[in-house]
């Protein structure tokens, strides 16, 4: 028996995500009589569209489509378009050593690069010249390879752009075809798509299946879906794969499946995929393949359509693997020197996430805090609480090193426990092996300074966590665990180790005031100003179904939208809040003063100003009620 586990476009293209490497390495170890291979077909996708072959055919299709793109009485092309086809010789002689330099393949072109003649400039460039403050500022600090590199991501998003305006508009780099799935109440969108005429993007992912297929010859496809942004893509290669060997079996799971999927009755999922499984893939994907081989083997959270209606099989008697049994995960079989780090924000955090090759692994299985009221606390990956032992991680980590050659990892954890990671610290001490780290954690206040140093020992060299609405009213009502006092001190206990630090902010919690948001940004100014963090992201807080105020949006003071007519997938729902801010007039604002701090700018402007508009009702937005030294004291 043969199986073949493929990540579908698009997810983030410098690192394989681990998914497939997670149950193949799973596999290997509890299940040695079948054969397991692994294929990235994002990676795939991406290198055949940014090749010199694919944007020969991109050209091709957009002439022959806009023949007289330009003329007279034409519409004029997308900028990134008209830059494409004015320069289309520089842009196909320059591609294929552009992602070879990507691939870290060829460091040498730094130079060439960084001169500024040898790509063609698009649209893009365009930032360059805009931020010239903030750029400069960063170009100054950055290497010779650095800033080749964020000049190559910006010619790739040029190309991006040809892509998605010229081709097909549900092309993005590490997303395709998302808003198909994202809480697509239906399956309709995504069966008109599978159904409709292919894009130039369709017709090459359907190549590679082809090819993939006819590779690997397996009896089980399993494909996972992440995201939104990857469930067209599986459904897709579902769909090539079974016309190619109809009696293939398709299986689907992952984080998307896991959190919007779960009470999905649409028998039309089943037309290309023969099995989806819930939460952890392990147990079901082990029983899955007891259940090829002989039928009467039960199935484990699997939904299978029978006689047109979509069933659970559960099989009571069955459980999860527990974490410290899963195995190592292997990347064995992935082209780990074909992955491509892009540069396309000089935020430090989206670097880590789009730069450089990072092995992943789990410190602990689940969140030990699993409390927030906004969080997917009832899911079985948050909601399942399980550690290995530290040793056991260890041997992970060596494992992973031998096999990859690479000493990066990322912890992939919600939230890794502050005991679990002291613990990983001291073995990975005692065992003298060298790795970096980063990973997501809670700032709480088990990370003493002492404790952020022993980590930095052993490799940490950043951490993210949330911080959400910088206000203590509002992360007691979100049950989050700490105060914005003590976030001030743990965060600044990791700067102060050599760790870099991101945290998640958010705006648009039920109830939160306009007072509250310019004050939550008073006391981001003042962190960033007392060196507690070096970067941060604003999110639109999002009401999910599984979340405490999903489950009792009453408690919170907001009012849910129903799903009625739901058949596929549900999570985020529209809500109503009787206060009524207008967030959407705030989110530009917050986002422009986190970019400024992270650059070190604007620290001493009143944070009203980044606010450019006269408030609703034509009032400017109020002044912050916030001690100016609030921070400098907590850090006492
Ligand atoms: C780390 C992480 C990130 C990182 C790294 C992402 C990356 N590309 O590697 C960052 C911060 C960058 C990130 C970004 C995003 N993330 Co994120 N992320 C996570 C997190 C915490 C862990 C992911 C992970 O590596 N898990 C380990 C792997 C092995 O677990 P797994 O994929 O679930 O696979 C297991 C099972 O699902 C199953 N399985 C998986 N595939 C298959 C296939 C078959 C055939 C079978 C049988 C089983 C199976 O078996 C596996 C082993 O048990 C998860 C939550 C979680 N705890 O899983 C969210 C999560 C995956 N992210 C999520 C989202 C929404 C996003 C974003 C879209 C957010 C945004 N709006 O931008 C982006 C997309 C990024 C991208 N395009 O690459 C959601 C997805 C849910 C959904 N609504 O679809 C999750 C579930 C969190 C949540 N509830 O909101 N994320």
């Amino acid at each position: 028996m043969r199986v073949l586990l493929v990540t579908p476009p698009m997810t983030q293209l410098n690192t394989p995500y681990p998914a497939t490497a997670y149950l193949a390495g799973f596999l290997r170890r509890h299940a040695p009589e079948v054969e397991v291979r692994q294929a990235d077909l994002a990676l795939g996708l991406f290198l055949r569209l940014f090749s010199q072959e694919g944007l020969t055919r991109a050209r091709a299709h957009l002439l022959a489509r806009e023949p007289a793109a330009g003329r007279k009485g034409k519409a004029a092309p997308h900028p990134a378009i008209a830059a494409f086809l004015e320069n289309a010789d520089r842009y196909l002689g320059v591609i294929d050593p552009v992602v070879r330099f990507l691939q870290g393949a060829d460091p040498s072109l730094a130079l060439r690069i960084v001169a500024r003649a040898f790509l063609p400039e698009g649209p893009r460039f365009a930032a360059l010249e805009q931020g010239e403050d903030t750029l400069g500022w960063a170009f100054g600090a950055l290497g010779v390879q650095d800033q080749a590199k964020y000049l190559a991501s910006l010619f790739i998003d040029d190309l991006a752009d040809v892509w998605r305006e010229g081709v097909d508009p549900r092309f993005g780099l590490s997303r395709y075809a998302e808003k198909l799935a994202s809480s697509a109440p239906t399956f309709d969108a995504l069966a008109a798509a599978l159904d409709g005429p292919p894009t130039l993007v369709d017709e090459i992912l359907d190549e590679l299946t082809r090819a993939l297929i006819a590779e690997h010859e397996p009896t089980l496809l399993g494909l996972t879906i992440p995201f939104p942004g990857n469930a067209y893509g599986a459904f897709r290669i579902a769909q090539v794969a079974k016309r190619e060997r109809p009696g293939l079996r398709v299986a689907v799971g992952g984080g998307y499946v896991n959190t919007e999927l779960r009470a999905m009755s649409e028998p039309r999922v089943f037309r290309d995929v023969d099995f989806v499984t819930l939460d952890d893939g392990e147990r079901p994907i082990l029983s899955l393949l007891a259940h090829l081989r002989d039928p009467s083997a039960p199935l484990f959270r699997t939904f299978v359509c029978e006689d047109g209606r979509v069933v659970l099989r559960q099989a009571p008697e069955l459980c999860d693997v527990p974490h410290r049994e899963v195995g190592t995960p292997t990347y064995e079989g992935l082209p780990l020197g074909a992955y491509v780090s892009l540069v396309e924000m000089l935020n430090p955090m989206h670097r880590l996430w789009s730069d450089g090759r990072w092995n992943k692994l789990t410190v602990a299985h689940g969140c030990y805090w699993k409390k927030c009221t906004f969080c997917d606390v009832s899911l079985d990956y948050i909601g399942r609480y399980e550690v290995a032992p530290a040793d056991e991680l260890v041997d992970r980590i060596e494992a992973l090193v031998r096999e990859t050659g690479q000493t990066g990892f990322h912890f992939v954890d919600e939230a890794a426990p502050p005991a679990a990671l002291r613990a990983l610290a001291e073995r990975l001490l005692a065992r003298k092996v060298t790795i970096s780290w980063w990973g997501n954690i809670r700032f709480e206040k088990a990370f003493t300074p002492e404790l952020a140093q022993l980590l930095a020992a052993s490799g940490c060299v950043a951490v993210s966590g949330g911080l959400e609405v910088a206000s203590d009213r509002l992360l007691a009502l979100m049950k989050k665990g700490v105060t914005v006092a003590q976030v001030a001190r743990v965060t600044r206990a990791f700067t102060e180790a050599g760790i870099m630090v991101h945290a998640y902010l958010m705006y648009g919690f039920p109830t939160e005031t306009e007072q509250e948001t310019v004050d939550a940004l008073e006391r981001v100014r003042q962190l960033f100003a007392e060196g507690c963090l070096q970067s941060a992201f604003w999110h639109r807080f999002a009401a999910t179904i599984h979340s405490p105020i999903g489950a009792s949006p009453e408690l919170y003071g907001i009012r849910l939208a129903g799903s009625p007519g739901m058949t596929f997938a549900d999570n985020e729902r529209a809500f109503v809040d009787p206060v009524g801010t207008d967030h959407d007039a705030l989110g530009e604002g917050l986002r422009k003063a986190v970019y400024n701090y992270m650059h070190g700018l604007g620290f001493d402007e009143d944070v009203r100003s980044w606010f450019a508009r006269p408030g609703r009702r034509g009032r400017a937005v109020p002044a912050p009620q916030v001690p100016r030294d609030l921070i400098r004291r907590a850090l006492g």
